[in-house]
């Protein structure tokens, strides 16, 4: 008599309101009420199990039914990282680097900006050249986010060939000119 929609067995994200699925009953076509005992605690701990049982009786037979639904907590989603400061970031040679650092916000482990694992560039600003800084975390499931942060390093002078020269003595126009070189420059 009794028809659970969705799966029997099923999860719900922690800490996330649970939707049940539904249900119908009907005898002969005629639709009979059903009673739903129990709920689902979605701030309990991970894998904890609720039962929700589901009774239908007919009348005046007095005839009941009664099946269940299994509903665990989960936690199924990836930490959310953010990257504070600049990214992309624009450096010039011998520059001092500081890490404008990140966030993570995890819907079960809460704040583990503690557990960001850093890799990558060695923050030295003696050549110019592009780098990248990757920052990767792991929530206590095993859901991971990972970000990275691209920096360019710039020579403190352009090239002779990345400008072009206008008449002696007056203001020269660079055709390639990073963006805080100044505006400008004369031979
Ligand atoms: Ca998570």
């Amino acid at each position: 008599m009794i028809t659970l929609f969705g799966r029997c067995a099923t999860s719900v994200q922690y800490a996330c309101s649970f939707q049940d699925p539904g249900f119908s009953a009907e005898l002969d076509g005629v639709p009979i009420q059903v009673t739903v005992n129990g709920s689902v605690n979605t701030s309990s701990p991970l894998g904890t199990i609720h039962s929700l049982t589901y009774t239908a009786v007919t009348f005046p037979q007095q005839e009941a039914e009664t099946k269940t639904r299994s509903v665990t907590t989960l936690d199924l989603n990836n930490p959310v990282l953010t990257l504070l400061g600049n990214n992309p970031l624009s450096l010039l040679v011998n520059d001092t680097y500081g890490d404008a650092g990140f966030q993570v916000l995890d819907d079960h482990d809460g704040d583990v900006s503690n557990l960001v694992s850093v890799s990558g560039w060695d923050e030295s600003t003696a050549a110019a050249d592009q780098f990248s800084k990757n920052y990767s975390i792991q929530d206590s499931i095993g859901n991971s986010a990972s970000i990275v942060r691209t920096i360019s390093v710039a020579d403190l002078l352009p090239k002779p060939d990345h400008y072009i020269a206008g008449p002696i003595g007056s203001p020269t126009t660079f055709s390639t000119m990073p963006p805080h070189f100044p505006a400008i420059y004369k031979r």
